[in-house]
Formats: C-alpha cells, structure tokens, sequence
C-alpha cells in the first residue's frame, strides 16, 4: 500500500515527522509530497523544504520525498498511491479536513482519506507557530529538527539582523 503525505512543510516540525513515522508503520511506502504552490509566499523554497525533509526521514527506508504541482489526486495517481495520509490536532482541523476528503473524493474514488490523530504532546504545534516563536527569538528546539531550527534562525535573521 502506498500512501502520499502532501502538505506546504513550511517547514517540517515534530508533529508531521510523528504523522511520517506512524504512517510508514502502517503503509508499504509513504511518499511525502510538498506542494509547489505559486500563490503563496513561503519562508522556505521548494528546495530547501525538500532538503530538510530529507535530513529528518533519513533514518526512515519506506519513506520518499518529492514535489508536486497541481491536483494532489492527479500527483497520487501518477505515483500509484491508494491511501492520502492527513494528520488531525483539533476540531479546528476537523471542518477544512473533511471538506478537502469530501472534495478529493470527488474527483477520485480510488483514494482513500485515512486521517491519524496528533499524538498529544504537538496537538498545538504547527508550522505557523514554531515560525511565530522564532520570529521573536523564543525557543523551538522542542518544536523542530535541529537543522531545521538553525536554518528558521538564520532566515529571521537575515530578515531581522
Ligand atoms: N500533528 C498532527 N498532524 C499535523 C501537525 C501536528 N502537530 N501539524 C500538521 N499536521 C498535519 C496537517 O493537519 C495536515 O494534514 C498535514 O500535516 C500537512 O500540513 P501542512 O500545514 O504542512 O499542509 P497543508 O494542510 O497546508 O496542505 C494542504 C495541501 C497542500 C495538501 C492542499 O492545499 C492540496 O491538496 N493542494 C493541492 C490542490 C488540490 O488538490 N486541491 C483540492 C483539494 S482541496
């Protein structure tokens, strides 16, 4: 069974390495997939956020990392990809979650949704938030790979020498 994890990881913290490592438990294979989403403006390129996720799954085998444009439905069918991988914090999750498995349901019935609940301890975190405590100097080791923190700092900054 091979399962597609996409998301913007900007930049990866604990909470989706958590959902990466437990769905690489339950799937053959999961591929995680960060979308190359022109209307936003990230903190992190593409590239860099592929070489971070890269740094932090290495130890994981039947895990992959790539991009994707477009529909995710579209990039899973390429990929052969039966099971869309979703993590849930909290209720605030629950609406925009259903509604994207309803609408990606829609336009595939091949692809199942399969949601796995946050394990407590990063049911608050996100990637906003580690961004947010960064920004005003506060700490997120806790929160992210190291190298990954170092690069959050060194982008602060730049921005705010
Ligand atoms: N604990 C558990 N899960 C977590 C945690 C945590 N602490 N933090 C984040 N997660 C989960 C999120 O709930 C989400 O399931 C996943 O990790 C990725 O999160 P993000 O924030 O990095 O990524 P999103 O939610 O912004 O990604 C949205 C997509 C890129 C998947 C979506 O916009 C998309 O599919 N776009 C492509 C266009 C498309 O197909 N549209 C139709 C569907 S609406």
């Amino acid at each position: 069974m091979i399962a597609i994890y996409p998301g913007s990881f900007d930049p990866i913290t604990f909470g989706h390495l958590d959902i990466i490592k437990r769905g690489a438990h339950i799937c053959d294979r999961v591929i995680v997939a960060v979308l190359r989403n022109p209307t936003k403006t990230p903190l992190f390129t593409v590239e860099e956020r592929l070489d971070q996720i890269r740094l932090a799954t290495q130890s994981l085998p039947n895990v992959e990392v790539d991009s994707f444009a477009g529909l995710t439905v579209t990039y899973a069918q390429m990929r052969g990809a039966t099971v869309l991988l979703r993590g849930l914090r909290a209720v605030s999750d629950f609406e925009m979650e259903l509604q994207m498995a309803h609408t990606n349901k829609t336009l595939s019935t091949q692809l199942e949704t399969v949601f796995l609940a946050t394990s407590n301890e990063y049911s608050f975190l996100s990637s906003s938030v580690v961004k947010e405590i960064a920004r005003f100097g506060g700490p997120i080791d806790h929160l992210v790979p190291k190298h990954v923190a170092e690069s959050i700092y060194r982008c602060y900054a730049k921005t705010h020498p």
